[in-house]
């Protein structure tokens, strides 16, 4: 522990504590931030600057003060009676440190709560101008965003590469308003009505009894209820497939789910279902790499995200929506479109551009930004409407609701990151944590004794005006439209569009998860449900388990696949893959620099892998060490290199460095070697002539064949059954 009454002396008090050597003796003025480090521009509800004035934030001032400003001299020792205590109650620094610490947690989101997020901005391409009067959406606008990312299960502690759905939410801060794209990764719900959600978080959340198992589906209450209620068929296989565990947030899509409004300056209005579609492709990890990054590195999406952003590898995402007419039947080829467990495949509907997103700047706060941020799909500008899904009508009461106990009161829109950037002119008053300080004595309207401010805005003066829908006249019921009730031939759509390596990983993944599961009844209905997806599905997981394949109790659908669903055989660009590079003092340094140099040019991350730490080569150019064998685990890379053999010719491999190449080789990534280091491969039992394993040539050589590997994500005809 640091004492520091050496170097602040309380004058006249004698000191018998040697100087430290290591804390500024000095009080100086901090850093300035970093580029990366400012937050979005900030103006309170009375249009004042508040909040992100440095002035005002900790940690930027010379002295440290209480919370009133009082300057301290000592903050390491209560105030006692003499040396050896007790200790005083009248000690206020002591119990407003102690307070303001015991309070310091707030409730962690009830879904959602682990999250990771960033700072960017969308610029609008224009070509929904004749569609939404969005003025955020009009070409070229520059529309600043904050995008949070999350799995749903997990606690706000739990791993990142769990296999879970990934939410995807976007706040748009535009000179009409917040607008928020709360999504997911998946283009489909479980439930289609916001009734049951509650349910099935209850069944996917750890067990009531022991509190087990944290951020997982692999148990006996979520498969309860997913097989119990059929419509969740869809997005349980989309959870299986490998969108379940994406390799990045940078390469996963998103989805608005439900069908939106755009509506034009005419008022007339249009169905789109809105989907972003990132820069860098669709890839995820394997099963086995995903669980192994659960233990070793827990952070690993949170971690991806904040490295690719400092080294400025911004992740790009373009908007895009698919449209339909706003007919009274609001459906399109036979597809409801306010079926939240429907798609409509972009085969049927192409996905149309309308702007594009670059995340540039990491949260400078946490708990400030990505924790204190409040979504809620209800958060709309001009040009943009809701639909009577019932699943997001549901959900525009729960957003501002749960924010009232997690946020603690009714003020959270007066939180730096929730602050809109248009000029806010409401009239709700007090409550807890109320930050504005209010002008005016007649806050409610009509008024004559402000001037009658403020007054109210029309359609040409920027109102949001709802979409004069009419509503069916009809007797009230607790039903849902007979469309709802086909809950199968779009998981069999999506299984007649994966690549066989795909379907493989869905078998494993359901084997795995109703393997883990103890009642028999859950595992035998999970093969009921698979049995009206597809025969060979069935029977592969049933083998598995161990136990007989049913027969479909109903009809299998037979419907044209999209192959716009798979996420195989494309090629994506490489910015921003790790490249293991393994060396020791007699690999080829120089070829080792010079694969470094050409690894950074094509806009990748190298990292040297060596014994230990530290740097190798003694002479004037070291190479640096980025990972030891203690600190290297597969998972991290997505392809590794090889440069050279030991000297000595031993055939004995590092324990740690056969289980990174053995993993690297069973995951599929592309691997490769020179100047002898297919010796160390053999010694580590990678078979040479493997497809995606490349020997020979000078190491950029090598190199380049490997970045051709990565461009199509993996080696997939690693896999027993290639694409
Ligand atoms: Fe959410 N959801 N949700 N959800 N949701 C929340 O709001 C809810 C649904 C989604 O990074 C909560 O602020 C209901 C679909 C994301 O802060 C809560 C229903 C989709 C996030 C809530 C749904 C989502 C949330 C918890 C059924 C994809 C994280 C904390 C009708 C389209 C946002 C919070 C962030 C968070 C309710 C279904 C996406 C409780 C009632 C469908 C990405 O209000």
């Amino acid at each position: 522990m640091t004492d520091n009454r050496e170097t602040q002396p309380i004058p006249g008090t004698p000191s018998s504590v040697p100087p430290t050597l290591d804390e500024p003796t000095e009080p100086h003025e901090p850093l300035p931030p970093k580029p990366d480090q400012s937050g979005p521009e900030t103006v309170s509800p009375t249009g004042q600057p508040t909040g992100n004035d440095p002035a005002r934030n900790a940690q930027s001032g010379a002295y440290l003060t209480t919370a009133q400003g009082a300057r301290l001299y000592d903050s390491d020792h209560s105030l006692k009676a003499g040396p050896r205590g007790p200790v005083l109650l009248q000690d206020h620094h002591l119990r407003e440190k102690i307070t303001h610490f015991d309070h310091e947690r707030i409730p962690e989101r009830v879904v959602h709560a682990r999250g990771a997020a960033a700072h960017g901005v969308f610029r609008g391409y224009g070509s929904a101008a004749k569609i939404s009067k969005a003025a955020f959406l009009a070409k070229d606008v520059e529309t600043p965003v904050f995008v949070r990312f999350s799995t749903v299960l997990g606690s706000r502690g739990s791993a990142d590469t769990v296999r879970d759905t990934r939410g995807f939410a976007t706040k748009f801060y535009t000179e009409e308003g917040v607008f928020d794209l709360v999504g997911n990764n998946i283009p489909v719900f479980f439930i289609q009505d916001a009734i049951k959600f509650p349910d099935v978080i209850h069944a996917g959340k750890p067990h009531p009894d022991r509190e087990i198992p944290q951020a997982q589906s692999a148990h006996d209450t979520f498969w309860d209820f997913v097989t119990l209620h059929s419509e969740a068929t869809h997005h349980t296989l989309w959870n299986m497939s490998d969108r379940g565990i994406p390799r990045s947030y940078r390469t996963m899509e998103g989805f608005g789910v439900h069908t939106f409004r755009f509506v034009n300056d005419e008022g007339v209005s249009t169905l789109v279902k809105f989907h972003w579609k990132p820069k860098l492709g669709i890839h995820s990890q394997v099963w086995e790499e995903a669980q192994i990054a659960c233990g070793v590195d827990p952070d690993f999406h949170r971690r991806d995200l904040a490295d690719a952003i400092e080294s400025g590898a911004f992740p790009q995402w373009e908007l895009g929506v698919q449209t339909f007419p706003d007919n009274p039947e609001q459906m399109f080829q036979g597809i409801d479109l306010l079926d939240p467990t429907k798609i409509v495949p972009e085969e049927l509907a192409p996905v149309q551009p309308i702007g594009l997103m670059t995340l540039d700047a990491n949260p400078s706060n946490y708990f400030a930004e990505t924790e204190q941020v409040a979504f809620h799909v209800g958060n709309m500008v001009p040009g943009i409407d809701v639909t009577n899904d019932a699943l997001l009508q549901g959900r525009l009461f729960s957003y501002i609701d749960t924010q009232l106990t997690r946020l603690g009161g009714p003020n959270f829109s007066q939180l730096p990151i929730n602050r809109t950037h248009a000029p806010v002119n409401d009239m709700l008053r007090d409550g807890m944590h109320q930050t504005a300080v209010h002008r005016g004595v007649a806050p409610y309207r009509p008024n004559s004794l402000d001037g009658g401010c403020p007054f109210l805005a029309g359609a040409d003066t920027g109102a949001f005006i709802e979409v004069p829908v009419e509503v069916a006249a009809s007797r009230k019921v607790r039903e849902a439209a007979e469309s709802f009730d086909d809950h199968f031939s779009q998981p069999r759509l999506f299984w007649l569009s994966m690549s066989p390596v795909e379907r493989e990983h869905i078998i494993a993944a359901y084997t795995f998860e109703l393997g883990k599961c103890y009642e028999q009844a859950v595992k035998e209905r999970g093969l009921k449900v698979l049995a009206r997806i597809d025969a060979e599905l069935c029977a592969q997981v049933a083998a598995g388990l161990g136990l007989p394949a049913p027969e479909p109790d109903g009809p299998l659908a037979d419907p044209e696949p999209s192959p716009a669903l798979s996420q195989i055989g494309k090629v994506w660009p490489v910015d921003g893959r790790v490249i293991g590079i393994v060396a020791d003092k007699d690999a080829d340094l120089e070829g080792v620099r010079a694969v470094c140099g050409a690894v950074q040019d094509s806009g990748m991350v190298p990292l040297v892998i060596a014994p230990t730490g530290g740097v190798i080569g003694e002479d004037g150019d070291p190479v640096t060490v980025q990972r030891t064998y203690a600190t290297a685990r597969s998972v991290e890379f997505d392809a590794v290199l090889i440069a050279g053999a030991p000297g000595d010719a031993s055939p004995a491999v590092d324990p740690r460095l056969v289980v990174l190449l053995d993993e690297a080789f069973r995951h599929g990534k592309a691997i490769g070697s020179w100047a002898g280091g297919e010796r160390l491969l053999s010694s580590a039992g990678v078979p040479l002539d493997a497809p995606g394993v490349v020997d020979g040539g000078a190491g950029t050589e090598v190199l380049e064949t490997v970045t051709e590997l990565l461009g199509g994500h993996r080696v997939w005809d690693r896999f027993p059954s290639a694409v």
